[in-house]
């Protein structure tokens, strides 16, 4: 039953080339929800599972940026919208981009049907590499890949922000209306002391022209990211080894693959004993063991303290890897990135502890299915109790049913 609810949810939120996440809350076409919605898809209609990539790459910038938001059909549901943005792209977008598992999923994608995927793969992979080139080029410190904004991260309110965003005064942000909290429940969203400077630096992207050089320039928030980090380096593993099936000369993609394994270990707070995130900035830790990091094995890396670490948090849940330890004290269940498990990051954790032969994966996988079941495909899950939080009937965790738990 549950089989056809997932799909029933990916037709559902079809707008025709993409999907959107969930009706209301979010009507637009998001980054890497479209690529988790691929392999949805892949589970019984391949043809559409490559269209849901190709659009989203249609709207590609000619720097080879992907943007996090495509704002195709404006809705009034959503705020900030393009005029906020003012993205420059060829597709009325956000200035950001989002976590790269574009290539990871396109890959899976494949492997469901290589000979009808091969040339639409062949078409799509030098659009990748001048994606993950932009990545590259304007994102790393020593090695490990940063955040602009707290969304283009995808874990929007974690507290691997608090630092950066302490040190903003939202000057002149002025008035605005959320549409987030007239969708969901406000307890469960981030807080208006986020939303302002969410806007504040929106409003400086779009005051630079989106002019990556001029951003970098007195940047106010750079946050160096396991989420970023481990899935570039993941994605560009994956983007290599379709590289090599396309014939192609993938040198650039090795060099940026051991660069990106370096700056991983800049990632490595000693005394938390965990990746963490470094605010670049004001220089400080973010202290948290989140579930981004845990993507370590999901990137080829295996530390002994990240299993530890796992065996601990894992200890406090039944449901997952929360979004932040529930012995952290800036815990709070419902709110989002502070607390709750969210499907794909339990699938990607999954992926990596199985690939490298850990027995956690399956175990993971087994309590991802069991949530789900019991739960629905809500956006995220109170890791307590496991009920369902923020929006319905959502496209990535039906997906991640299909692809993955099921
Ligand atoms: C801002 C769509 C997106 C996800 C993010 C999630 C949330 C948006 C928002 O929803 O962010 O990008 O408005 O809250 O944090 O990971 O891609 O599902």
């Amino acid at each position: 039953m549950r089989d056809e609810q997932a799909r029933a949810i990916l037709k559902r939120n079809d707008r025709g080339g993409y999907t959107i996440p969930t009706s209301g809350l979010y009507p637009y076409q998001w980054n890497w929800d479209s690529a988790f919605a691929a392999v949805g898809f892949a589970a019984f209609d391949i043809d559409r599972a490559w269209a849901e990539i190709e659009t989203l790459f249609s709207g590609q910038w000619n720097n080879g940026m992907v943007p996090h938001i495509l704002f195709h059909v404006p809705d009034d549901g959503y705020f900030p919208n393009h005029d906020v943005w003012q993205g420059t792209g060829p597709i009325p977008s956000s200035g950001i981009s989002q976590p790269p598992v574009a290539a990871t999923m396109a890959r899976m994608v494949l492997d469901k049907d290589p000979e009808a995927g091969r040339a639409r793969m062949a078409a799509l992979y030098p659009r990748m590499v001048a994606w993950h080139r932009w990545f590259m080029d304007w994102r790393l410190d020593q090695g490990a890949v940063c955040v602009t904004h707290p969304w283009e991260a995808g874990r929007d309110n974690a507290p691997d922000w608090d630092a950066a965003m302490a040190a903003i005064t939202p000057d002149g942000v002025g008035d605005y209306t959320r549409r987030d909290t007239s969708h969901v429940d406000s307890s469960m969203r981030p807080t208006k002391y986020d939303y302002d400077r969410y806007i504040w630096l929106v409003q400086r992207g779009a005051r630079l022209g989106w002019d990556e050089a001029a951003m970098l320039q007195d940047t106010p928030f750079r946050v160096a990211d396991p989420t970023m980090t481990f899935i570039l380096l993941r994605a560009t593993r994956d983007l290599i080894a379709l590289g090599q099936m396309l014939s192609k000369d993938v040198g650039d993609l090795e060099n940026w693959a051991t660069e990106l394994e370096a700056g991983a270990q800049t990632l490595w707070n000693t005394q938390l004993g965990c990746y963490d995130s470094r605010d670049v900035v004001g220089g400080s830790w973010s202290v948290s063991i989140s579930n981004a990091s845990f993507l370590c094995w999901y990137a080829g890396l295996d530390a002994p303290d990240m299993r530890t670490r796992l065996a601990e948090v894992l200890a406090l849940t039944k449901f997952g890897v929360p979004s932040l330890s529930p012995d952290d004290a800036r815990f709070d269940g419902k709110r989002y990135w502070r607390g709750p498990v969210w499907g794909m990051m339990n699938m990607m954790i999954g992926m990596g502890l199985t690939e490298m032969g850990l027995p956690q994966g399956d175990a993971l996988k087994r309590s991802t299915a069991d949530l789900i079941a019991t739960h629905g495909f809500a956006e995220y899950f109170d890791p307590r109790d496991g009920s369902p939080a923020g929006g319905g009937t959502f496209t990535w965790t039906a997906a991640v049913w299909l692809a993955w738990a099921s």
